[in-house]
C-alpha cells in the first residue's frame, strides 16, 4: 500500500526532515508559535502543531524510533481531506467510484491477508496476567513494548507519518475523551476523520485538558508490510496506549474504535465508575411522543447497525412510532444526577457491514451510501458503483478487482465494509449529540442462536441482568478471522473487546446496583432462531420494534409476562404479530423453554464462570446456582 515514496505524493501538509537520524532537528519547528518552513512543495505554511509537551515530545520520540520522511499534523479540515484523497487516487490506494450515481464516494481493496479484526494477535498487556484474564491474550508490558519497538524501528522511511488528534465523543462533552494517533496509513487518516472527531478541535481539547494534567489516549500505528507473521495489536491500559503494526484494517488500525473506545476505555471506565460497551445506542419514539433509548450489545456483524437505523413496520408507522439512531456500535454510559444511566456515542461515524445491507434490510444505511463514503472490498459494477449481495445489479469485479468468478466466491467480501459520517443518517438523532448523553430505559442482549435461545425474555432484575449479559453467546461471524458459525461464550459482547479481567468486569458491571441508582432493565433478544425447516422463525429487521415495543411497555409498567426461571416472557397475545403471518406454531416456538436445554445452559455457564476461578463474584455465581436449581436437573 505505501509502496511510492512519499516524495512523490501530495498530502496532508507535512513538515519535511532531514535523512535518517537525525531526528532532534525538525522538532525544533515544533516550537510554539514558531513559523515553519515545512511544505517544501509550497503549500499553505503549517501552524505550530501543538503547546502541549507532552504531546510534543511523544510525537518526537515516534519519529526517531519510525524515521518518517515526513511529519503531517492533521487538522481534520476539508482542504487536509482533499489532498490526502487525490494524494490516495494517484497512489491507488483509492479508486474513484461511479461518480454521478456516487459522488466523492471511494474504493479501497486491502490486502488479502488483511480483511478482518486479528483477535489471536490481539494483546492485553496489564502489569500481570490475571489482570487481562483468561479473555485475553496477554503479554508482559515490557516484553510487548520491546517487540513492537523492534517492529516500528525505522519502520516509516520514505513515508509521511501522520499525528490524528480526535476526540471520542462531543468534543463539548464531559463524557467524551480523547486521544492521538500516529499512523503511517493516508486510509487510516480519512476512515478516522469519519469516524470520529478529528482535527483541530480536539487538539485544542487535548491542549486544554493537558494543560490540567488530564492525559490522552497515545495510539502508535504502522501498516508495518501488511505481513501477517509480522502483525500485532497491543494494549496497555495502565499506561493508556496502544500499539498497532501490520494490518490497515478496521479495528485492526482505527484505533479510536476497538482499541481505544473499548479496550483502553473499559479501563478507565472501571477506575472512574461508568461503562465503555459494545452497544448500539436507538431512540423510540412512542405515538404519545416519548423518546425511550435502548441500548443493545450484539457481537460483530450480528445486526447491531440495523437495529439501530430500523425502520418501523407500515402499522406502526401509520400510528407513529419513530426510531432515532444515536450510534451502532460502541456505547459509553454513566450514572447521572437522577440515578439513571446516561448514554452517549462516542463516534462520529458508521464502519458497518456491507453485504445484506439493502432496501429491504436497513433503508436508512442505503440512503447515507450514495455520497462521501468510503468502501472496503466491496464489489463494483461495470459501471463502477459498489456492490455487494442484497443490492440490485450485477457485480463486475471482485473485492480484489478480478472479474467474478464464483469459484474465487463472493464477489464482495463477507467483512467488506461503509464508512460513512453519523449524520448522513436519515434517522440521526436530534438529541445523538448531546453533551450529557441520553438516559437509557433498556440494556438488551444478543447473539445468534440457531435453537434453545427464545426471542425475548427479560431479567428480573439487574443482578439476574448481569448474569444474562455474562452468559451470552453467540455463533462467529466474518468480523474476525477464524472459523464463523461456531458458538462462543462472548460475554456482554465484549470478549474481544474487554481490556481486563471479566471478572473483574462482571463485578464492576454489578456494582452499579447501588443506592439511589434507577437501572435500566435488561433483555435478552434472539432473532436468529430457526425452525426445524432451517429457516429462520422471526422476520427480523423492521419487525423488531415489535419485541422492542413489549420492553418499553415492561419499562413503563404495562405489559405482561410469563415467569420462568431464565426470565420472564411475552405472554400470549403481548407481542403484536399483527400482519406478519405467521407459520403456525411460530410464536410458540420463539417462546418455548426447553428446561432440559437451559439447564445444560447454565450448567455450561456455570462452568464458563468458573474459569475465572476465585476472581468471578459470588453474587453471580449464586445467581447462576438459583436458576440450575429452579429448572431442576433433567
Ligand atoms: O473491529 S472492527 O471495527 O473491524 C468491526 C467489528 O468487529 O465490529
Ligand atoms: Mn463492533
Amino acid at each position: 500500500m505505501s509502496s511510492t515514496p512519499d516524495s512523490m505524493r501530495r498530502g496532508a501538509v507535512p513538515v519535511q526532515l532531514p535523512p535518517d537520524g537525525a531526528m532532534p532537528a525538525p522538532l525544533r519547528a515544533m516550537a510554539p508559535h514558531e513559523p515553519r518552513d515545512g511544505d517544501a512543495r509550497g503549500g499553505d505554511a503549517p501552524t505550530t502543531p501543538t503547546t502541549l509537551v507532552a504531546l510534543r515530545d511523544w510525537v518526537a520520540s515516534v519519529a526517531a524510533l519510525t524515521q518518517p520522511a515526513h511529519i503531517a499534523w492533521c487538522d481534520g479540515s476539508d482542504a487536509e481531506n482533499a489532498r490526502l484523497v487525490a494524494m490516495m487516487l494517484d497512489t491507488g490506494d483509492l479508486l474513484r467510484l461511479n461518480p454521478d450515481t456516487h459522488p466523492d464516494c471511494y474504493l479501497h481493496r486491502s490486502s488479502p491477508s488483511d480483511v478482518a479484526r486479528v483477535e489471536h494477535l490481539t494483546f492485553v498487556c496489564t502489569p500481570t496476567n490475571d489482570e487481562a484474564g483468561p479473555n485475553n491474550h496477554w503479554m508482559a508490558p515490557a516484553e510487548a513494548h520491546a517487540k513492537m519497538d523492534a517492529l516500528y524501528a525505522g519502520c516509516m522511511r520514505g513515508r509521511t507519518m501522520y499525528v490524528v488528534p480526535y476526540c471520542m465523543g462531543p468534543i463539548d462533552s464531559p463524557l467524551a475523551r480523547c486521544g492521538v494517533e500516529i499512523t503511517d496509513s493516508p486510509y487510516v487518516v480519512a476512515n478516522m476523520r469519519i469516524m470520529t472527531r478529528m482535527g483541530a478541535a480536539a487538539l485544542a481539547r487535548i491542549e486544554r485538558e493537558g494543560a490540567e494534567g488530564l492525559p490522552f489516549v497515545r495510539g502508535l500505528h504502522s501498516i508495518g508490510e501488511l505481513d501477517p507473521e509480522r502483525r500485532f495489536i497491543m494494549h496497555f491500559p495502565q499506561e493508556l496506549s496502544i500499539k498497532s503494526f501490520g494490518s490497515g484494517y478496521g479495528g485492526n488500525a482505527l484505533l479510536g474504535k476497538k482499541c481505544h473506545a473499548l479496550r483502553i476505555a473499559s479501563h478507565q471506565a472501571r477506575g472512574e465508575g461508568w461503562l465503555a460497551e459494545h452497544m448500539l445506542i436507538v431512540g423510540i419514539e412512542d405515538p404519545q411522543g416519548a423518546t425511550h433509548y435502548v441500548a443493545a450489545a450484539f457481537p460483530s456483524a450480528c445486526g447491531k447497525t440495523n437495529l439501530a437505523m430500523l425502520i418501523p413496520p407500515e402499522g406502526y408507522r401509520e400510528k407513529g412510532w419513530k426510531v432515532w439512531t444515536v450510534g451502532d456500535d460502541i456505547c459509553w454510559m454513566r450514572p447521572g444526577a437522577d440515578g439513571r444511566l446516561y448514554a452517549i456515542n462516542p463516534e462520529a461515524g458508521y464502519f458497518g457491514v456491507a453485504p445484506g445491507t439493502s432496501e429491504k434490510t436497513n433503508p436508512n444505511a442505503l440512503a447515507m451510501l450514495d455520497r462521501d463514503a468510503i468502501f472496503t472490498n466491496v464489489a463494483v459494477t461495470a459501471d463502477n458503483q459498489p456492490w455487494w449481495d442484497g443490492l440490485p445489479g450485477t457485480p463486475a469485479l471482485d473485492w480484489q478487482g478480478r472479474p467474478v468468478d464464483k469459484a474465487n466466491g463472493p464477489a464482495a467480501h463477507p467483512n467488506s465494509r461503509f464508512t460513512v459520517s453519523a449524520r448522513r443518517c436519515p434517522s440521526y438523532s436530534p438529541h445523538a449529540e448531546d453533551p450529557q448523553g441520553v438516559p437509557i430505559s433498556a440494556i438488551v442482549f444478543g447473539g445468534r442462536r440457531e435453537s434453545l435461545v427464545p426471542l425475548v425474555f427479560e431479567a428480573r432484575d439487574w443482578r439476574h441482568g448481569v448474569l444474562v449479559g455474562a452468559g451470552m453467546a453467540s455463533e462467529t461471524t466474518a468480523a474476525a478471522t477464524g472459523a464463523v458459525g461456531v458458538v462462543r461464550r462472548d460475554s456482554m459482547a465484549m470478549k474481544p473487546f474487554v481490556g481486563y479481567n471479566f471478572a473483574d468486569y462482571f463485578a464492576h458491571w454489578l456494582s452499579f446496583d447501588a443506592p439511589g441508582a434507577v437501572l435500566p432493565k435488561v433483555f435478552h433478544v434472539n432473532w436468529f432462531r430457526k425452525g426445524a425447516d432451517g429457516k429462520f422463525l422471526w422476520p427480523g429487521f423492521g419487525d423488531n420494534l415489535r419485541v422492542l415495543e413489549w420492553m418499553l411497555r415492561r419499562v413503563q409498567g404495562n405489559a405482561g409476562a410469563l415467569e420462568t426461571p431464565i426470565g420472564n416472557l411475552p405472554l400470549e397475545g403481548d407481542l403484536d404479530v399483527e400482519g406478519l403471518g405467521m407459520a403456525p406454531g411460530a410464536l410458540d416456538a420463539l417462546l418455548h423453554v426447553d428446561r432440559d436445554g437451559w439447564y445444560d445452559e447454565m450448567e455450561a455457564v456455570g462452568e464458563y464462570l468458573a474459569g475465572f476461578g476465585d476472581r468471578v463474584p459470588p453474587a453471580l455465581v449464586e445467581e447462576q446456582q438459583r436458576i440450575s436449581a429452579e429448572l431442576g436437573r433433567p
